[in-house]
């Protein structure tokens, strides 16, 4: 019997999720041709540097998708589904006011954590429940009625959760089985067909469009899949060329001249898609509804918690910048009323580009502009080895890293970074919603944290910062045993 690996299974199905998103939603094929193109453009320009973040291989074939779920119980199914193709849930995001929209989700990603599962097929999915127990969002009574309609339905059929058991616990399946999870595993995450109750989607779109897309449907979807390119710069300029608009920024670090740090993301809103809908009277009509977008990204280093604290500071400077306070608001004013007039979007956009300017300008100051640097000052991750034509002149290397490096003993190499930033993250989701919602402030939040989630999946929430210390540590303890070293310090 041939078996499928838990790893060919993830490649697979993201293979066939693609396909699927690309039949549903025809800029995302644009996207993809367009990353493409730029992919290829940066190998002819860089050579082999292109690939210092990861083969081309896997560039070329990664995607992150984003899910929202319902429930405790409905974010259990999802990781028998991921934790099948070998995924875990990797970091806690609260993004409930992170926007000024209100946005009632927790959050983890499901990812492959080995490094050679990563290098082989990193494919993640941003996944999100909703907070209904949250007073700030949701009343006693919408809280019922939203707990009684997310406990109704089924969005995984048992045969699929089945075989994802068994992926899981024997780590294979045979291939007819294996084909046969993908395909259940893509329709479960396909647009659903089912006519919307429109009073019901309406009443949860008064509070937030995000509790309608989760709460106000019987079936969950990919609300986007996101390709790498590795010159998003480039790509946003392509992607305005041919028409297509582009949120107003690039998320994340700014465009400079030193190494890629963290994850760049920028979006574009999708077009509106038909959709069945039960009307109060119990007729049906079809309406519109825009719950899918296109989004893309370039990744870079991982970075530790002290890098992490280093980039948050120069955001928040970038952002806090006194004179640029009232341009800031003008433009947050404006996101709401794009479609009355061009002047608060070139508005937006020069306050943007002024953002971006002045993030670049503090980076290019303040942030260390070498891998070297990075490393040295242990603020970001690196896979440490050691160099095989190193020094062999009877001398004993010293024991620290800088030295090491700086005198041919021992290479660096970036550990990319694998997972989101909560920031971008809740800007991508305000990016495409239409109304702002509603958010009760003087109301107490409800509590979720990253134990309250691993106890509602049932399953540890890995820690990022803890997975990438690991692999570098590993790899300096290999690097000293290999020189001859007690220790690298
Ligand atoms: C997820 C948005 C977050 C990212 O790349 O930061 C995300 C969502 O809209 O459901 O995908
Ligand atoms: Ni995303």
């Amino acid at each position: 019997m041939v078996m499928v690996s838990q790893g060919r299974l993830r490649a697979a199905f993201a293979r066939r999720l693609s396909e699927m998103y690309g039949q549903e939603v025809p800029a995302y094929r644009t996207l993809v041709e367009v990353s493409q193109k730029v992919n290829d453009g940066v190998l002819r320009r860089a050579g082999a540097g292109a690939e210092r973040l990861g083969s081309i291989e896997r560039v070329t074939a990664e995607r992150h998708g984003a899910i929202r779920v319902g429930t405790p119980a409905e974010l259990r199914q999802v990781s028998r589904i991921f934790g099948a193709l070998g995924m875990r849930p990797v970091g806690f995001y609260d993004l409930r006011e992170a926007t000024a929209s209100a946005v009632p989700v927790v959050s983890t990603a499901f990812r492959p954590v080995a490094a050679d599962e990563l290098a082989d097929d990193p494919f993640r999915v941003f996944t999100s429940m909703l907070t209904p127990a949250d007073p700030r969002f949701f009343d006693p009574d919408l809280r019922g009625r939203l707990e009684r309609f997310l406990a109704a339905r089924q969005l995984f059929p048992p045969e699929l959760l089945e075989l994802a058991d068994r992926a899981g616990g024997e780590g294979e399946l045979p291939q007819e089985q294996a084909a046969r999870f993908a395909h259940l595993a893509v329709q479960a995450f396909a647009l659903g067909r089912e006519p919307i109750d429109q009073a019901w989607y309406e009443t949860l779109e008064r509070v937030s469009a995000v509790a309608a897309d989760i709460g106000g449907v019987t079936s969950t979807h990919i609300n986007h899949l996101t390709p790498r390119v590795l010159d998003i710069d480039d790509l946003y300029a392509r992607m305005t060329e041919r028409g297509i608009t582009m949120i107003d920024q690039i998320q994340g670090p700014p465009r400079w001249s030193g190494p890629d740090v963290l994850l760049r993301q920028t979006s574009f809103r999708a077009l509106a898609e038909p959709r069945a809908l039960r009307r109060p009277d119990g007729g049906l009509t079809t309406g519109s509804l825009r719950v899918r977008f296109g989004e893309v990204e370039a990744r870079g280093i991982a970075l530790t918690r002290t890098g992490r604290e280093r980039y948050d500071d120069l955001q928040a400077r970038a952002d806090a910048h006194p004179e640029a306070r009232p341009a800031d608001r003008a433009a947050e004013r404006s996101v709401g009323s794009r479609a009355n007039g061009a002047g608060g979007r070139a508005g937006a956009e020069r306050s943007q580009s002024d953002q971006a300017a002045r993030a670049r300008s503090l980076w290019e100051r303040e942030f260390p502009a070498t891998e070297r640097d990075l490393a040295v000052e242990r603020l970001a991750f690196f896979t440490y080895r050691p160099v095989p034509d190193r020094p062999r002149d009877g001398r004993r290397p010293g024991t620290g890293l800088a030295d090491l490096i700086d005198h041919g003993w021992v290479r660096a190499e970036p550990i990319v970074y694998e997972d989101f930033l909560p920031r971008s993250a809740a800007g991508i989701f305000q990016s495409n919603l239409t109304g702002q919602g509603v958010r009760d402030d003087s109301r107490a939040a409800a509590d979720y944290d990253s134990d309250w989630l691993a106890g509602a999946i049932g399953a540890e929430v890995l820690d990022p910062f803890t997975l990438y210390e690991t692999q570098q540590r590993r790899s300096l303890q290999e690097t000293a045993h290999a020189l001859g070293l007690p220790e690298i310090t």
